[in-house]
């Protein structure tokens, strides 16, 4: 990155704008784990990486990382990153932002001959979605040492595995557990996200400090009951799957409803699907989420309750797989009084949300501390093409990261 550009508005969107490029999606963005999208985001952050004077490698999962060494070298780091891959028809924010600003953030302090007291790490995780193998936070998971290896089994759309991709990706499945980091490398891991909510636009707050991250459950589910002809088969006599799952549906939004929580079905799909065949075979999944956990286990008791007794009484099968669960997850308070007091250090309000989100900070809270610097994002709006950050508040956020930086406080 060049010197003066560095922390400009306009480079780091222009740079963002190139990222969302590389998609496997020829009208939009979609860039999943372990695919040649991925190899080539990898390849173009590195170059970043190492424009800005650091140290570049990928680690045993595929995660791309620079060093910027303190003013000793071999110091524990500051991690500070994010996500570089995508649900399917992204947003171009929504990870990337994080990555890019950190990388911006390492360029000001080379482009000053500045060497902090600790080192630097900027990471781009491989996988934090989890679009192309359900389970999710692969990346954040396997540096934190909580990678559960029965992912490796775990299919995509085309029937290839975590571990073949791997493998075709350049990487040894039976390695993967180089990646972890010990206790004491890593004083603590920031990020800076989009909100992908609309508080900060409403308050007409660019930034605020997250205070905790809502805990997460994702399910797959399979109704099995008796394919039969369109035409022939009485409605009193049917096992039909897809109705089942789609009352299913219903329970599950008047589940959250009632327990004044979110519960999400994202996907849907009916196995041998025609137009004049009932339904035999459905699965779905089910993204449930609570800011404490004993508030998301009782939603997740209730909504198997439901599936399981309106199953019973249409006489159809039902499996829950348990596919993914992260706990609600505090951010460190002496991260959140630096970024207050980079905030003050600035001239802005300090504000302080909690995030419905998930992100790779969970993964991570397990390793060392982390903090979340949330930026405004027009709407809300994520998960969509329509999401949009202005460079001015792209370029405050990077600002506002840098000061946290280097003083972090741990
Ligand atoms: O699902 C989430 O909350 C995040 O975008 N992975
Ligand atoms: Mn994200
Ligand atoms: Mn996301």
């Amino acid at each position: 990155m060049k010197t003066a550009s560095a922390m400009d508005g306009l480079d780091l969107c222009a740079r963002l704008d190139e990222l969302a490029k590389l998609s496997c999606q020829s009208d939009g963005l979609t860039r999943m784990v372990m695919t040649k999208e991925h190899r080539r985001a990898n390849d173009l952050v590195a170059n970043w990486m190492r424009e800005a004077g650091m140290s570049v490698r990928e680690d045993a999962i595929g995660n791309i990382i620079g060093r910027y060494e303190g003013s000793t070298p071999g110091a524990p780091a500051l991690m500070v990153g994010s996500h570089l891959d995508s649900v399917r028809n992204a947003g171009r924010y929504d990870g990337p932002l994080g990555v890019i600003a950190a990388i911006a953030s390492v360029a000001g302090l080379h482009a000053a001959g500045e060497r902090l007291a600790h080192a630097l790490e900027v990471i781009g995780f491989c996988d934090e979605e989890g679009t192309r193998f359900g389970a999710t936070m692969l990346g954040s998971r396997a540096v934190a040492g909580s990678f559960d290896e029965a992912a490796l089994a775990l299919r995509d759309d085309e029937g290839i595995s975590l571990a073949e991709a791997m493998t075709r990706f350049g990487l040894d499945p039976a390695r993967l557990g180089g990646a972890k980091r010990q206790k004491g490398e890593l004083l603590g891991y920031l990020e800076l996200h989009i909100e992908q909510g609309p508080v900060l636009e409403a308050l007409g707050l660019p930034v605020a400090a997250v205070t905790a991250i809502n805990g997460a459950t994702r399910l797959a589910v399979t109704i099995t009951g008796m394919a039969g002809h369109a035409g022939t088969v009485p409605m009193a006599g049917r096992r039909d799957a897809l109705a089942a799952a789609a009352e299913c549906v219903l329970a599950v939004e008047a589940a959250a409803r009632q327990a004044g929580l979110v519960a999400t079905v994202g996907r849907l799909d009916v196995k041998d699907a025609a137009i004049n065949v009932i339904a035999g075979h459905v699965q779905f999944t089910i993204d449930l989420r609570a800011p404490r956990d004993d508030l998301r286990l009782a939603l997740l008791a209730d909504i198997e309750a439901r599936m399981r007794g309106l199953c019973a009484a249409r006489d159809v099968g039902i499996t829950i797989t348990r596919l993914h669960e992260l706990a609600a997850t505090p951010c460190a308070p002496q991260l959140i009084g630096s970024i207050d007091a980079a905030c003050a250090k600035l001239g802005l309000e300090a504000h302080h949300l909690a995030s419905g989100a998930g992100h790779d900070g969970m993964a991570m809270a397990k390793l060392c501390p982390i903090g979340m610097i949330f930026l405004r994002c027009k709407g809300g709006i994520s998960h969509h093409p329509d999401e949009s950050i202005t460079p001015e508040d792209t370029a405050l956020g990077a600002r506002l990261l840098l000061e946290v930086m280097r003083k972090p406080g741990l």
